[in-house]
């Protein structure tokens, strides 16, 4: 390297413009042969390799089995969605490990069950960090393998400390479980602070004004959704009346920092632009990047050039937004070469729900459209829609295009993408289903645990059994929660509705899958 210096010095002072330009081009291929040399087998490659392909996790938020054209959709093209399907392996069996937000992220990223964690479940916009520090994640785990692991979009797994200072230093968070760069919505776009947290600190936050949040109580002055329903652009239709930002109400209350507080319709050129800012600034090196897309999630906010375009109202106009950015993102990878060499998973952290908070036409202009694809329930619910959910791989260097029914779940990215990178999966309940998720194999997990806060389903095979569990029939969204004071057993292949309840046919089988739950559960 000083060798390389000393030259190039000399070549800039002595030799005449096109001497040096000569003399600086062999050099700099001396250069980049003797650094490229150089390079040792732990050096952990900068260039990527079939060993170390890059890994785009993309996520949306609420999106259902039947909400994507390539899964059946006929009311709602999804052209860019479609891509990675047709370009990959298209799962019939693609599961989310529960039919909310939070304990779906968590397994994503954790490899553990929700069940295992008493906070696996919808938080609060001011909850701390839910991971514990120190234990393996999958970006952490990617980390340890020489990648570079970036988490754009939404979060919503806690941030900080109880009683954090939202103004101060905020951590832990993403970059204390293994992400190099984190630029992620504070909380959902439904609740407050509505501000986007770069690394450890709110993205333009003024120092002269400062934000405050709480969950209990109005800032004096401040004008909600409940008392003010004339400043609305969007009323909500169950809770989402506290704080209003940008003419629309919140759940929480905050005050101040105007300067930081995002623009929903701008929200999805907000994360695309990171998304592309993150593959462009790491092209050199492996790279994991989580792309956590907020659509079809409340508050449906599409920007001006998206709204009204599918016809079905704003639910499904933030969903042909999420497509194109999708569509967007594929094409950077093209431009920058990356596209044979990187693993792009596209799923959603649960399935579908309309009426979800707001009045936002979901229910009103949804026409023939049905977002269920024909499985029975939705977000909140035991039955499949829940958290059977589109769910396809693409990787142009290994993968060939086609369709699975293997069951695979988001949970075992961690041991599947360790065992291909050369890692140790330490996480409790991640599976290496590797060979599945690239089509090598037809074969996936042989059971699965479905749900978290106490509502759990098990999907072993064909089968999907529901153990009794008292509550209501029909939840506030109006979806099927599953619930019932009787053993329910579908088998899924032969009834993907649902409608056969037939565990009084099959006590054995029944009894030996809440056998095995129990050992699951207990391991
Ligand atoms: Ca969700």
């Amino acid at each position: 390297m000083s060798e390389y210096v000393n030259n190039f010095e000399s070549a800039y002072f002595t030799n005449k413009k096109m001497q040096y330009t000569k003399q600086f081009l062999h050099l700099g291929l001396i250069f980049i042969l003797v650094s490229c040399g150089s390079k040792t087998k732990n050096s952990t490659a900068e260039e990527p390799s079939v060993s170390k392909p890059n890994i785009v996790v993309i996520y949306a938020d609420d999106l259902g089995y039947g909400d994507v054209s390539s899964y059946g959709s006929t009311e709602l093209i999804t052209p860019n969605i479609d891509r990675i399907a047709n370009e990959g392996m298209k799962f019939t069996n693609g599961y989310a490990t529960s039919p909310t937000c939070t304990p779906s992220r968590f397994s994503l990223l954790s490899g553990i069950y929700p069940f295992r964690s008493q906070r696996a479940k919808v938080l609060a916009g001011n909850a701390p960090l839910l991971f514990e520090v120190g234990k393996q994640t999958l970006p952490s785990m990617l980390q340890d393998a020489g990648y570079f692991t970036g988490v754009v979009g939404k979060w919503h797994l806690g941030l900080g400390d109880e009683n954090m200072d939202w103004n101060k230093e905020i951590k832990p968070g993403p970059l204390e479980i293994g992400f190099n760069y984190s630029y992620v919505m504070a909380s959902t776009n439904d609740r407050v602070p509505s501000v986007y947290v770069k690394n450890h600190h709110i993205d333009g936050l003024d120092p002269k004004d400062p934000i405050e949040v709480s969950y209990r109580e109005n800032f004096e002055g401040e004008p909600t959704g409940k008392e003010n329903p004339e400043l609305l652009k969007v009323h909500p239709s169950h809770g989402h009346d506290q704080s209003i930002h940008n003419g629309i109400s919140r759940i929480g209350y905050m005050r101040g920092g105007k300067a930081a507080l995002f623009i929903d319709e701008d929200m999805n050129d907000d994360f695309l632009k990171e998304a592309k800012k993150f593959i462009n600034e790491h092209k050199d090196q492996p790279f994991f990047l989580f792309y956590s897309l907020h659509q079809p999630h409340v508050p449906r906010i599409p920007h001006p050039r998206f709204a009204g375009k599918s016809g079905l109202g704003p639910r499904g106009d933030v969903i042909l937004e999420a497509d194109w950015a999708v569509g967007q993102f594929l094409d950077e990878l093209d431009r920058l070469g990356l596209a044979e060499n990187t693993i792009v998973v596209f799923s959603s952290d649960n399935g579908p729900v309309l009426d979800d908070g707001y009045e936002d036409e979901a229910i009103t202009k949804i026409g023939k459209h049905t977002p269920l694809g024909g499985l029975r329930g939705g977000k909140y619910s035991k039955f499949d829609a829940g958290t059977h959910v589109p769910f396809m791989v693409r990787w142009p260097a290994q993968i060939k295009p086609g369709i699975s029914d293997a069951l695979v779940c988001q949970i075992d990215f961690t041991a599947s993408f360790a065992s291909l990178v050369g890692q140790e999966n330490l996480t409790p309940d991640s599976e290496n289903i590797l060979d599945a998720l690239i089509g090598k194999s037809k074969v996936g997990r042989e059971s699965l645990i479905l749900g978290s806060e106490g509502l759990t389903t098990y999907r072993k095979g064909e089968y999907i059994l529901i153990p009794p569990q008292k509550g209501a029939k029909r939840n506030w969204v109006d979806h099927e929660t599953g619930n019932d004071s009787i053993m329910q057993l579908y088998n899924v292949k032969e009834d993907r509705g649902q409608q056969f309840n037939i565990a009084e046919q099959h006590p054995e089988r029944v009894r030996g899958m809440l056998d095995e739950i129990e050992i699951i559960r207990n391991r």
